[in-house]
């Protein structure tokens, strides 16, 4: 595991506020509303969260996570929030 995918598993155990391996939509959405100067409205935040579910489970796994943060065929607002996860690794 590399540098970064190391830090993406610790944001991912971080939104992951119930300890249950996977993201619901609303955890995604709480996490990244927590991220000050950062703003997603809702419905890119519902694209966002359908692209990373690939299995369409409606839960986002860790390796779905790392996947799709890692991705390098990242849309736009991937990359922005990518840059809000850096973001909100280091204030946390
Ligand atoms: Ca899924």
């Amino acid at each position: 595991m590399n540098q970064e995918s190391a830090k993406l598993g610790s944001l991912f155990r971080s939104l992951d506020k119930s300890g249950t391996g996977r993201l619901s939509k609303q955890q995604l959405k709480d996490g990244v509303k927590k991220m000050k100067h950062f703003d997603l409205p809702d419905s890119e935040l519902n694209a966002l969260f359908d692209r990373m579910d690939t299995n369409k489970d409606n839960q986002i796994g860790y390796t779905e996570f790392i996947s799709a943060t890692m991705s390098k065929k990242v849309a736009t607002s991937e990359e922005n929030l990518r840059s809000a996860f850096n973001f909100f690794d280091k204030v946390n």
